[in-house]
């Protein structure tokens, strides 16, 4: 089918669906722009056709005029620098100050790194055994109010050390700010979570989501979280690894590893979605730091 064009190039129904249609039957949208003008439409009016359409298409909404509101209210965020470990030459090796923390493996978009050697076994047991008594249902900072709420995505238990609490915590966040180069008072209190079998974290975002009214209080601690550590302290024997689902990779929990992942702006696009499985056997234990753009008070 042509596209029609009528006197006043009304962008009709019609019209929409025949620019739906196209897209999704493959055609590239600079092929469907000129089929709009063959039919005699103006080249900026097929511009805009074609935009508002496939926006309103996209997000589900009826209504191009509210789907292009839409969009210009979600403008993506500026890039802002994130920590990054130094992976010149390919090393195989990187310098935590006091320890050689294994390189395992290396993702650029997201940027992962899953890192052996992190915490030594007696540092994972030192960490779990402080953690234990002050364990309590996890609890995720709510975006909505700005407070802490529980979470039904997250069945797991946990706590909060303050930062330098003990000496683990101490070399663990040295390490970190030595290894990612970023300042130290830049990072959360390192918390701890306990997951059972069943237990898991569904997939999320650890950024703070900018349209939600909670924000803009979070936010004034330190900014935005620009990337994660997470540290495996515990084996579970079956499930438990932390995934990607936009990437399709899953970290197995290995003792004393970590993954590191980072996001440059608060939006999906940087592909930083991730969650713990559920726990099919035994026990999990992890560690995690978020690190913030600047320090954390
Ligand atoms: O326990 C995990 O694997 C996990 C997964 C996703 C932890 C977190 N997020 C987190 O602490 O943010
Ligand atoms: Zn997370």
């Amino acid at each position: 089918m042509k596209a029609q064009q009528s006197t006043a190039q009304a962008i009709t129904p019609q019209l929409r669906q025949w620019i739906i249609d196209q897209a999704t039957a493959g055609y590239r949208p600079e092929d469907v722009l000129k089929s709009m003008q063959d039919a005699g439409w103006q080249e900026d009016v097929a511009i805009q056709a074609m935009e508002t359409t496939l926006q309103a298409h996209l997000s589900g909404q009826a209504n191009p005029a509210q789907a292009a509101l839409t969009v210009a209210q979600e403008a993506v965020p500026l890039a802002v620098p994130v920590p990054d470990a130094n992976l010149n030459d390919s090393a195989l090796y990187l310098d935590a100050g006091d320890r050689q923390v294994h390189v395992l493996s290396v993702m650029k978009h997201p940027r992962i790194l899953v890192l052996g050697n992190m915490l030594s076994d007696d540092e994972c047991e030192a960490l779990i055994e402080a953690a234990k008594p002050r364990l309590a249902r996890s609890l995720t900072v709510s975006t909505k109010t700005g407070g802490e709420e529980v979470n039904a995505d997250r069945t797991s238990n946990g706590m909060f050390f303050p930062r330098g609490d003990n000496e683990v915590v101490k070399r663990l966040e040295a390490r970190i700010a030595k290894l990612f180069d970023w300042p130290l008072e830049n990072g959360e209190g390192l918390q701890v979570l306990h997951y059972r079998p069943g237990a898991e974290y569904k997939p999320h975002y650890d950024y703070f989501d900018p349209k939600e009214p909670g924000t803009r209080s979070i936010l004034q601690r330190g900014g935005q979280r620009v990337a994660t550590v997470l540290v495996y302290l515990s084996e579970p024997e079956k499930g438990g690894g932390t995934t990607f689902p936009d990437v399709n990779l899953e970290v197995a929990p290995k003792r004393g590893n970590a993954v590191f992942f980072s996001y440059d702006k608060a939006h999906p696009s940087t592909k930083s979605l991730h969650g713990g499985a559920p726990v099919i056997a035994g026990e999990k234990w992890i560690a995690t730091k978020w690190l913030r753009e600047r320090e954390f008070v």
